[in-house]
């Protein structure tokens, strides 16, 4: 189970640079070393290994892309693609962690905040001192955020938040979130919530099937008052929100790769072991028409994320151009771990292997950060130019 091999079909390795190898390989590393051994136990007691926030900082998994001089790893969007796969190879819900402060947390403050606000919080948000939620979802409003009802009230000295927030990821133990909220004009903005506020609070959402080591809450707000530095005063409206939604899909595209690359490894080396019928299930063909096609859609999968990396680096990745690759990416590997489980017949069932856990996290990946649902509408919208969703 230790001798994890990397799929890599069309040799895409000869595309990267030694740097991006070196980062990837430091994160498989640590994830073999640091996760592996303790993840199937968080998952099935549905703790959060806290345990590993000092390793996700030191693989530079949070702020991959934000500036060194704020704390970040300062890296290229490949780089942050890749630590996102091998974190992911280990647990979609470890991942989660990682996608929330980078992405949904240090990258609204570091593009939307003050100066004094990237100077607080970023360089604690990249070591992890500091861990971060995004509060967008609301009980009524998951696929439609822009139909928010969390709002605050300009009382002068601050801000009077009021609202809740309903499947949060790092809710529970989180020492800040970054939060949508509506003004008295119906304007979305975001606020910095921090945890001892009064009126502040966190519970946490039990019984989960998925993500079972990531820990997910709600953020309830009875008239919080919010100081007006914590106001991120950079962009206003839905589209605040929706671009840190972009880097976080982007790297949920990425990370869809590990866990399916965690599968096919695992359901490929127990066939070649596997011996029924007096010869390995590997040559059986049922078996290899499954293999096949899951290093197949690994592949496919590989190059369009490299390609979107590429984009995104240049700043060129549309938005539509991520949700395809967050859509198509996410079900691919859920559609492989299902494959693989079967192919370890009784055994894939287990938490001896690490399939079916991946196989129950993924339905979570598939429908945050944008449901596969509203991904299509969203390709749909940008190919036709007419809007399916309202
Ligand atoms: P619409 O009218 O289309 O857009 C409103 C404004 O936003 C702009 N915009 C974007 N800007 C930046 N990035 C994007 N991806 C953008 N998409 C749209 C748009 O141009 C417009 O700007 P303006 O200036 O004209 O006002 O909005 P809509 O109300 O029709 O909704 C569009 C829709 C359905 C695509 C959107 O609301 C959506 O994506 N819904 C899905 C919600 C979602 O993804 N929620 C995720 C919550 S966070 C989460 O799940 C974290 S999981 C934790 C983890 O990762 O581990
Ligand atoms: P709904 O929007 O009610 O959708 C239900 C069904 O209706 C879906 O199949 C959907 O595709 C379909 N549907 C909705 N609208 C349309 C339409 N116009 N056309 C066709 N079909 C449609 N949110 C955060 O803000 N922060 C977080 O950290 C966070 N972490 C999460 C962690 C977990 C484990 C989970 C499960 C969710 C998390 N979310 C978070 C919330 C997540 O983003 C929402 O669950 C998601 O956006 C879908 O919203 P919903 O659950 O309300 O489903």
């Amino acid at each position: 189970k230790d001798h994890f091999e990397s799929p890599d079909y069309y040799n895409i390795d000869d595309l990267l640079t030694d740097e991006h190898k070196l980062i990837r390989d430091s994160a498989r590393e640590w994830v073999k070393r640091d996760v592996s051994p303790i993840i199937e136990k968080a998952a099935q007691d549905a703790k959060f290994p806290k345990s590993i926030i000092k390793g996700l900082s030191e693989i530079g998994a949070f702020g991959p892309y934000i500036p060194e001089e704020y704390g970040g790893a300062g890296l290229d969007q490949i780089s942050y693609g890749l630590i996102m796969q091998e974190i992911e190879r280990g647990d979609s819900g470890v991942r989660s962690t990682a996608s929330v402060q980078s992405s949904l947390v240090m990258f609204p403050i570091y593009a939307y905040g003050t100066e004094e606000q990237k100077q607080k919080f970023l360089p604690k948000l990249a070591t992890g001192e500091y861990m971060g939620s995004f509060g967008l979802t609301e009980p009524d409003h998951g696929s439609n955020p822009g139909g928010m009802t969390t709002n605050f009230k300009d009382e002068g000295d601050y801000y009077l938040l009021n609202g809740a927030k309903l499947w949060i990821s790092n809710a529970p133990f989180a020492d800040i979130a970054v939060v949508w909220a509506k003004n008295e004009e119906g304007r979305i903005h975001g606020l910095i919530v921090e945890r001892g506020m009064e009126g502040f609070s966190t519970p946490e959402t039990h019984n989960k099937w998925s993500l079972r080591a990531s820990a997910t809450g709600e953020l309830i707000f009875e008239d919080v008052k919010v100081p007006k530095e914590n106001l991120l005063p950079g962009k206003s409206g839905l589209g605040a929100p929706l671009s840190c939604l972009d880097s976080a899909r982007y790297g949920i595209a990425w990370g869809a790769i590990g866990a399916a690359m965690d599968c096919y490894d695992t359901a490929l080396r127990y066939a070649k072991e596997r011996i029924q019928f007096d010869k390995p299930i590997a040559g059986f063909q049922l078996q290899q028409k499954k293999l096949a096609e899951m290093i197949t859609e690994i592949t496919k999968a590989q190059l369009l994320a490299l390609r979107l990396g590429q984009l995104k680096n240049k700043g060129k990745a549309s938005s539509a151009q991520i949700s395809m690759a967050k859509r198509n990416n996410v079900e691919m590997a859920i559609s492989i771990a299902r494959e693989a489980r079967q192919i370890l017949g009784g055994m894939g069932i287990t938490g001896e292997y690490s399939i079916m856990r991946h196989m129950m996290n993924l339905e979570s990946v598939i429908t945050y950060e944008g449901t596969h649902d509203i991904h299509l509408l969203i390709t749909g919208l940008d190919i036709t130019g007419i809007s399916a969703f309202k």
